[in-house]
């Protein structure tokens, strides 16, 4: 996301404004103003206490799991939640004196969803519009979450709403219709009350194309595509590009790769699964559970399936650069991306985006990820798996592996218009057009 929102900036000008990702002992409203690579950056630092409720609490252990569909791992307590409302609060202060009449303000993602509503309570009248990166959860899970409606209700002060999908878009719109009781109008997508109208649309995120095609002709990336080469001998590889996180069905991927070499035990000589995932929001318990979960199941197959010179899965804890993901994409003959729920998955379209035309690689696609609905290409793009099912993974790896090269050719043509065209600049430009049209 913060990859995206840079080149946006480069591209129009403007303040991001945010938390440094520093924290404190003690509160300091000390604004860091800082010019980089063409773009100002305006942020504070947090408290200890900030971060624990704010980020590592209501953000990450509430808003992310339950928009996620998993509520069976989000904490409600009222500590965090009002440690969020007051730190939204807190950014409110900061960002409201360099806010200018004219000014368009565009507020992204779900640790600042009260933002707007919090400008408004400063007096500022600009057109303000809110850019949801993940997925609006369907109506009767997020009426699980304590006080939900006032949350919701912080939404509609914006002008102009942005969701990555037509059905993350759609359980929004139910929300309002039946629990707020709003006037909905679907064909401009007006929501519509107590005398406030918002506009809500799908405007589906892609990636900085001409940013990362250029990543790819650096040394680094061809340097990259050699070293995974020759590290594989020959071998097929396969490979999954992810932050450490449970909604990426990490586990989920082992077990279906587990199933794959019970199924075709010979392929251990054939293939080759290399799993990048380096950790994130380490504080936050459940984030250690998956790190240890994906371990064992990597070591269980291992230790069952390796041989003196074969290791059938290896698992990397850190993160690479975009030139060498480039080149290890661009050497991967399968790229395995099978979130559980993803609001979009840039993976998905950096790996169609690295393949060599004359002989593209098989992404294989959670029907889950938001990405699905622009990269299936009516059923000719990625090959699409349930993520929950070991044996519909399986199969979908034999297909890859099976796949002749005009079909691999003709799926990749699929997908890589809409990688190349629908990309973070176009994307950029059809929400900020929308919000700045009265
Ligand atoms: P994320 O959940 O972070 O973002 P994603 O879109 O897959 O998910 O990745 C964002 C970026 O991180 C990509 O450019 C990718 O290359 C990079 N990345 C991932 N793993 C990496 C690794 N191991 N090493 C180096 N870089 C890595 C949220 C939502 C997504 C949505 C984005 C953008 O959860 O659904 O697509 O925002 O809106």
């Amino acid at each position: 996301m913060a990859g995206a929102l840079n080149a946006a900036l480069k591209d129009r000008g403007g303040i991001w404004f945010g938390w440094s990702g520093e924290e404190n002992e003690e509160p300091s409203d000390t604004l860091h103003l800082q010019r980089n690579d063409g773009v100002t950056t305006a942020t504070i630092d947090l408290t200890t206490k900030e971060v624990d409720e704010y980020y590592n609490g209501y953000a990450n252990s509430t808003l992310w799991p339950l928009f996620h569909y998993r509520i069976d791992l989000a904490r409600f307590e009222q500590r965090t939640g009002q440690g969020y409302e007051r730190v939204n609060d807190r950014f409110a202060d900061s960002v409201s004196p360099l806010i200018e009449p004219d000014d368009l303000v565009w507020v992204h993602d779900y640790h600042l969803i009260p933002l707007g509503q919090n400008l408004r309570g400063r007096g500022h009248k600009n057109r303000m519009g809110f850019f949801l990166h993940i997925p609006w959860p369907p109506t009767r899970l997020l009426t699980s979450l304590p006080f939900h409606e006032r949350l919701v209700r912080t939404l509609l002060d914006y002008d102009l709403l942005g969701f990555q999908t037509e059905e993350w878009l759609s359980s929004f719109v139910h929300y309002c219709a039946n629990e707020l009781g709003a006037d909905v109008n679907h064909e401009t997508g007006e929501i519509t009350h107590e005398g406030r109208t918002v506009i809500a649309r799908a405007y589906p995120i892609g990636i900085d194309w001409d940013h990362f095609q250029a990543q790819g002709e650096k040394d680094e990336a061809k340097a990259a595509e050699e070293r995974f080469l020759a590290s594989i001998r020959g071998r097929t590889g396969m490979i999954g590009v992810d932050r450490l996180d449970y909604s990426k069905g990490l586990p989920e991927r082992i077990d279906g790769i587990g199933r794959f070499f019970d199924e075709y035990p010979e392929s251990t000589r054939d293939l080759v699964f290399i799993q990048i995932a380096p950790p994130s929001r380490e504080d936050v318990e459940s984030y250690q559970k998956i790190r240890a979960e994906l371990e064992q199941k990597t070591g269980q197959i291992n230790g069952a399936r390796s041989e003196v010179d074969i290791v059938p899965i290896r698992y990397v804890n850190r993160g690479y650069s975009h030139a060498e993901l480039f080149g290890f994409f661009r050497a991967a003959k399968i790229g395995l991306v099978t979130p559980l729920r993803d609001g979009m998955n840039l993976v998905a379209k950096e790996y169609v985006a690295a393949q060599n035309p004359e002989d593209p690689g098989v992404l294989i696609l959670s029907d889950f990820a938001g990405a699905a609905r622009q990269l299936d290409c009516d059923g000719k793009g990625a090959v699409l798996v349930n993520p929950h099912s070991p044996d519909a993974l399986c199969h979908a790896i034999r297909q890859a592996l099976d796949m002749p090269l005009d079909e691999r050719k003709s799926r990749f043509e699929a997908m890589i218009a809409t990688v190349r065209d629908d990309n973070v600049v176009e994307w950029t430009r059809r929400f900020c057009d929308d919000l700045a049209a009265d």
